[in-house]
């Protein structure tokens, strides 16, 4: 396939989320499509934030319990990381492991995915380096891989964005994935609605550039005509879902024209853009269990905003 190809392909899908999704009675967008290349940068700067407290909390959590998830991940693993990016968390386990195996990054972007295996290779001169290029949305095989007790990493509170169909899809395919092996899991815990909330509306305005980027994205390449000044970045607590809702709410009565078709707005409405769901360990335990895993511990950081937690597949 010709890079024209894979463009006009990517076009056609984020086009067609964006026309079906603003089509519906509460517009929706889904969250993948914020983190284009200057989405992704504003993500960076937001994990930089004093208002985001997720990363560093499970930053906390990674370096001060390294020792013992990685003896839950057993003695010579294969690791595989969902969604790995730089795999920069991944570092800090794989260098508690004893004598792992296997890194097996897992990630939609090519270019990421070859820097994050040539610079873990690099790191790590004995592990055997196996970047699987997938979208861990979506269904796959893992391929064949060499032999040793499997772990599945997922930090980052990824799984917050998935609902709950979505969540026991992942943690059932992780289960396939890894045979009888571990996962270990970051999930930011439900807290104080005011800290949520100033967590996904800082005070230097980075996730509202976040948000906004969005329609500037939208603008850019499907031709779009929304007023970036005319729509305003907004967090909100759901409590049915447990979770943390980003929504661009129009400041006015419009109609937007956006890939040739005209969707209407009235003051008010909003474009509702990510859920992050906040779990409390009973809640994420009974998603687990469907999925058929075996909660078995948790680590928390020291202020308890946030867990790491290990499962084991039931056999
Ligand atoms: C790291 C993708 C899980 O939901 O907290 C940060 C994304 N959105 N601020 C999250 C995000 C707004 C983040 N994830």
């Amino acid at each position: 396939m010709t890079d024209g190809e894979v463009r006009t392909r990517w076009d056609e899908a984020f086009c067609s989320a964006v026309v079906s999704g603003l089509s519906r009675p509460q517009k929706s967008i889904p969250c993948c499509w914020l983190y284009d290349e200057r989405g992704s940068e504003l993500f960076e700067a937001i994990t930089r934030l004093h208002d985001y407290y997720p990363t560093r909390a499970e930053a906390e959590i990674l370096w001060r319990h390294a020792r013992d998830i990685a003896d839950f991940c057993g003695e010579g693993a294969v690791l595989l990381e969902y969604g790995a990016g730089a795999g920069v968390k991944a570092e800090i386990l794989i260098e508690a492991l004893r004598a792992p195996r296997v890194y097996a990054p897992i990630d939609i972007e090519a270019g990421v995915l070859g820097r994050t295996a040539r610079r873990i290779g690099g790191r790590f001169p004995g592990l055997d380096v196996q970047p699987i290029l997938a979208d861990f949305t979506r269904d796959f095989d893992a391929p064949e891989l060499p032999q040793g007790p499997r772990a599945a990493f997922f930090p980052g509170s990824t799984i917050g964005n998935l609902n709950r169909r979505e969540a026991i899809a992942f943690l059932s395919r992780m289960r396939r994935h890894v045979q009888n092996g571990k996962a270990v899991i970051g999930v930011d815990l439900k807290k104080d609605r005011r800290i949520l909330l100033d967590a996904y509306d800082d005070g230097e305005g980075v996730t509202a550039a976040f948000n906004l980027n969005l329609l500037a994205r939208i603008n850019r390449e499907l031709d779009g005509g929304f007023p970036l000044s005319r729509f305003a970045h907004e967090a909100r607590w759901n409590e049915a879902d447990s979770a943390v809702e980003m929504h661009l709410v129009s400041l006015d009565s419009r109609e937007v024209a956006v890939a040739g078709r005209l969707f209407p707005f009235k003051a008010g409405d909003s474009i509702h853009t990510e859920s992050s769901r906040k779990y409390e360990l009973a809640m994420f335990e009974a998603m687990t269990d469907e999925a058929g895993w075996r909660l078995a511990r948790a680590w928390r950081d020291r202020g308890d905003r946030f867990a790491v937690f290990g499962l084991e597949a039931l056999v």
